[in-house]
């Protein structure tokens, strides 16, 4: 798995880096419609209308899309009005600049000009100023602003609705308001392409899917899991609701963590994403098993050295983890016990559109959202020869993620899920491969020792299972031979060096 640090996903397999594609120059506008909320309309737009979630608010400081401008009839910015010489610099820099002041600082600058105030009241700043300061320790009030406030400066009163700024027009600015409160469209959730499959033998499933690295839909393998009776809000609070778990960079008491997720509306929700939850409530461990298909867990070779293999998920509608490959060439099941999910995968040898990974793959370049990327890049999918493999999970199905898959997952409801990360003798040459890349160092995650983790794996691998690996490589070997259709000299010349040129 790969995830911005701030989103905690499986491992620091990839760095992100994260950028936003310009707002079309296009009028938006966003009108009230009685029965959907607010809508944005786009002139002439492609997509149609975007809907605004019902509870949205109308952006808190009447920030308009650029493009906007072009039809005021005033052709002022109140932008670079109030932001003199620093006009110059664009959405970005500037907010990167203000993420460098603190609170007491940022609050300051705000009363300088409307400008300044509205960029100093952007939220992901006053986020990171709440998160690096009181890391978990916080109760959330609504808006991150508030929750520094009060966290702070308890006396201080804040006007909670913001203030309104006219003539105001910042792509950047009205594009993360937008991402938060957009609706999923229908249409990014109408394609559901997955082979589902109820009942199949373990053997099937390993052939039809686990051998020819194919995602399948599960259903009817939760039925037995005691989780899907119990886990319900009350029990979660019940048994752990003081325990802290990790959520982004911070650990969070699972009752601060529900505060504020039933409050939040951000476009890039901080996610519950926890690999040690049965070790800090064993309960949790118990009430679950892994079903039948997935019962080959060849890291359990290691013992206490096995790198992080299993987490459960936690989050509002709209969080999710955007397009990553699971860490170390590691195969996935991903089991929804509470709400929904929507699934988008890709083949390793496709990369999604809008995603950038480095050529040494350490490196991933997405959208900053999982909205943005629906918003943007979605429909380009409709076009592509290799069109992705998409579905909705819904609570007690399970889908497995084979080895190397891009895949991209955003909750479409509150949702509670478990997921495992694990090598069987189908991956297990993948991984080892991996484990021995020049920039292991960087690449494998999970555990502290990434470097020696390939030789503590495969001396572990020789000492349990003696013989495995001679036979996995002489049936690749014919794998191999098969898929090249080898020459008759390329055979002879192959069979007088009397052995397989393979070396792990
Ligand atoms: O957000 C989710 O449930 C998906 C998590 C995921 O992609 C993964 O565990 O690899």
């Amino acid at each position: 798995m790969l995830r911005s640090r701030s989103l905690l996903l499986k491992s620091n397999l990839k760095r992100r880096k994260q950028f936003r594609k310009k707002v079309p120059k296009k009028q938006i506008s966003i009108t009230k419609n009685p029965k959907f909320g607010e809508q944005i309309e786009e002139d002439g737009g492609e997509d149609g209308n975007f809907s605004l979630k019902s509870s949205a608010p109308s952006h808190s400081h009447g920030v308009q899309p650029l493009g906007n401008l072009y039809f005021s009839t005033s052709s002022i910015n109140s932008r670079n009005t109030g932001l003199g010489n620093l006009q110059a610099l664009t959405d970005e820099l500037l907010l990167e600049i203000l993420g460098f002041l603190n609170g007491a600082n940022l609050g300051v600058l705000s009363t300088v000009s409307k400008s300044f105030y509205v960029f100093c009241s952007h939220e992901p700043l006053w986020r990171n100023l709440v998160l690096e300061n009181c890391k978990g320790g916080f109760l959330y009030d609504g808006t991150w602003k508030n929750t520094f406030v009060s966290a702070y400066n308890s006396s201080f009163d804040i006007i909670s609705s913001g203030i309104k700024v006219r003539d105001f027009y910042s792509d950047y600015l009205f594009q993360s308001w937008l991402c938060a409160n957009l609706e999923m469209k229908p249409e990014w959730l109408e394609r559901d392409n997955i082979v589902r499959r109820k009942g199949i033998s373990v053997e099937e499933f390993v052939s039809n899917f686990e051998e020819p690295n194919k995602p399948v839909l599960l259903e009817g393998c939760l039925d037995i899991w005691p989780a899907m009776e119990k886990w319900d809000r009350e029990y979660l609070v019940e048994v752990c609701g003081d325990v802290r778990f990790s959520v982004g960079p911070v650990e969070m008491k699972l009752n601060d963590y529900f505060r504020y997720s039933d409050q939040v509306r951000e476009e890039r929700p901080l996610y519950l994403f926890d690999p040690k939850f049965g070790e800090k409530v064993p309960q949790l461990g118990k009430d679950y098993e892994v079903p039948e298909y997935f019962n080959e867990d060849l890291f359990s070779v290691l013992g206490n050295e096995r790198p992080d293999y299993r987490w459960i998920i936690i989050g509002p509608a709209g969080s999710g983890s955007s397009f990553h490959i699971d860490p170390n060439s590691t195969s996935a099941w991903n089991a929804v016990i509470r709400g929904s999910k929507k699934w988008v995968l890709f083949p390793p040898d496709v990369v999604p559109p809008g995603v950038y990974p480095s050529p040494d793959g350490a490196e991933v370049a997405c959208p900053v959202s999982i909205i943005e990327w629906f918003m943007n890049f979605y429909n380009d999918t409709k076009n592509w020869q290799k069109r992705p493999v998409e579905c909705v999970c819904k609570a007690g199905e399970v889908i497995f993620v084979p080895k190397g898959w891009w895949h991209l997952v955003i909750n479409l409801e509150d949702s509670v899920a478990i997921t495992q990360n694990f090598v069987s003798r189908r991956n297990l040459l993948d991984v080892l491969d991996f484990l021995k890349r020049p920039n292991a160092s960087t690449l494998v995650s999970g555990t502290r020792d990434r470097v020696n983790l390939h030789d503590k794996f495969k001396n572990a691998i020789e000492t349990s299972l003696p013989g495995t690996l001679d036979q996995l490589l002489l049936k690749a070997e014919v794998k191999r031979r098969q898929e090249k259709k080898l020459s008759f000299w390329e055979t002879v010349t192959d069979s007088k060096m009397g052995a397989f040129k393979f070396s792990f």
